[in-house]
């Protein structure tokens, strides 16, 4: 793709948009980037576009700006349907997200990651097992370091690994990635998307221009991921719980409280075998026991059997695999381990956004759950967890701007309490709590009534909790 004196307008001006435009400005475009927030919340990114000779237009979209473009990209943020975009489209000019743009100028194989729960560690995961693999990786998307920045280093790399949201989904058109996860639909961003078909459809794209020599790893005892991905023509792997086997599985990833049996084609190698694609007869069957992965939880086996399968389709070795899983201890805020005041142990998951996540988060704890669970909804309904909430939830604490709906949602079910603000909900469970229970933040809501991100949220819960114990 040809940007040099190109008009390329960049929309959304956060990580992704500077990015953007110091690439295009690196590739010789004529750049201009455009924000609805002003100038006084932007100043920095904007003096920095600026000092690069890149132009702002800031405080608003301007339909004219959009219309006089060559190419318009867009940032995962801003919705895919918005008006000014329309007219762009309508006048001829190509609107395309930064994925697209970033895949254009990669050469390397991709392997994206994507689903509604799970695809930080799992990203995270392969890229690991690549590297402990012997080969060199760049681990970047929705994980917090945009593609293009990859596409504009000098660095090249064996493998891309990609976490790749729905909204970056939105705006692909030939983005192809070799080896492609997805991991499971839940309800998720229903302020974006009419519908859960809408978002199951965008999550589905990830293997649209896959091709059959490429590969497709899928959650088989998920429903509406085998649904929509019924006609994809790359070769399917599939991971699932064991209890819901059917016999006529055969290239797969069993996945039950055990650990993971795997049932694979013998190119990818037995137990220390080396992963690589040569074409060998037979069939590979080998386990790795739960006591041999260090995540903690029966859906961090699914992630665990998910990534063991992309790895290895993208040359991964058996030892690299093993490795990781043994040393592999999660991430911050994904049912991360606090501190434990009282014989009561306190779990920060700030990252579950969505009720699916919550339901996993419970499933995990067998002792009494003190829930803390709040913040702005993204117009899903919490009534889906009614029955692990009856049958796990000692007390609940409703807090931020959802709470009088989720406070709605549960009486009569478990005791609740309200809170204002982060020190109060702590408390409250702090008081509710007994020796051997568990205090676990899982929101099933994004963060943004009370703070800048789930990340912060986290944070702020931690250290909250950890003023208890001095
Ligand atoms: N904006 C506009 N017009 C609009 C809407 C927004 O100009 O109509 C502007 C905002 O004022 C803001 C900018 O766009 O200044 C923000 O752009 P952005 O929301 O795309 O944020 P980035 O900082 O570029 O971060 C994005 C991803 N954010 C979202 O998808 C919301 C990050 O994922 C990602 O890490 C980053 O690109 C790098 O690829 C975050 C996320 O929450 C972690 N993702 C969602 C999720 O995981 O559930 C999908």
């Amino acid at each position: 793709m040809e940007l040099a004196d190109k008009k390329v307008l960049v929309v959304g001006l956060g990580s992704t948009g500077i990015s953007t435009a110091l690439f295009a400005k690196n590739k010789g475009a004529q750049v201009t980037v455009t924000d609805t927030a002003g100038e006084q919340d932007l100043q920095q990114a904007a003096a920095s576009m600026r000092s690069h000779g890149i132009r702002t237009q800031l405080g608003g979209h301007v339909p004219d700006v959009f219309a006089d473009a060559h190419l318009v990209v867009i940032s995962p943020g801003v919705p895919h349907t918005l008006e000014p975009l329309e007219l762009a489209r309508k006048k001829g000019v190509p609107v395309i997200g930064e994925v697209e743009l970033a895949s254009r100028f990669i050469r390397e194989p991709i392997l994206a990651v994507t689903g509604t729960n799970g695809k930080t560690t799992t990203t995270r995961l392969v890229g690991e097992m690549l590297e402990k693999s012997g080969r060199s990786v760049f681990v970047g998307g929705n994980i917090g370091c945009p593609l293009i920045d990859y596409a504009g280093q000098k660095n090249k790399v064996d493998v891309v690994v990609a976490e790749i949201s729905s909204f970056q989904l939105d705006t692909i058109e030939t983005f192809r990635p070799r080896v492609a996860v997805l991991l499971n639909i839940a309800e998720d961003h229903l302020d974006r998307y009419p519908d859960l078909q809408a978002y199951a459809r965008s999550k589905a794209r990830v293997f649209e221009n896959q091709q059959p020599g490429d590969v497709a790893i899928l959650n088989g005892s998920d429903a509406l991921t085998m649904e929509i991905t019924a006609h994809i023509r790359s070769r399917k792997l599939v991971f699932f719980a064991a209890e819901s086997a059917g016999p006529q599985r055969r290239e797969a990833a069993a996945v039950s409280d055990e650990g993971i049996e795997f049932s694979l084609p013998a190119s990818f190698g037995g137990p220390g075998g080396s992963g690589q694609r040569a074409p060998v007869a037979g069939s590979c069957k080998t386990s790795i026991r739960s006591s041999q992965i260090g995540l903690f939880g029966r859906h961090n086996l699914e992630n665990a059997a998910a990534a063991s399968l992309a790895a290895l389709a993208g040359g991964g070795t058996w030892d690299g695999v093993r490795t990781t899983l043994r040393n592999f201890r999660g991430l911050a805020h994904r049912l991360e381990y606090v501190t434990t005041i009282g014989e009561v142990r306190y779990y920060n998951d700030s990252k579950a956004t969505n009720v699916d996540a919550v339901a996993r988060a419970l499933q995990c704890f067998r002792q009494p759950v003190i829930l803390l669970m709040g913040g702005r909804n993204k117009n899903i309904a919490f009534g889906s967890l009614a029955e692990r909430m009856r049958r796990g939830v000692k007390h609940l604490v409703a807090f931020g701007e959802c709470r009088e709906e989720i406070r709605a949602t549960f009486t009569g079910m478990v005791p609740i309490s309200m809170a204002a603000s982060m020190p109060e909900a702590v408390e409250n469970a702090r008081c509710a709590a007994a020796p051997g229970d568990v205090v676990l933040l899982s929101p099933a809501c994004a963060s943004f009534d009370m703070y800048a991100s789930y990340a912060h949220r986290g944070e702020d819960f931690r250290k909250v909790v950890r003023r208890l114990g001095q």
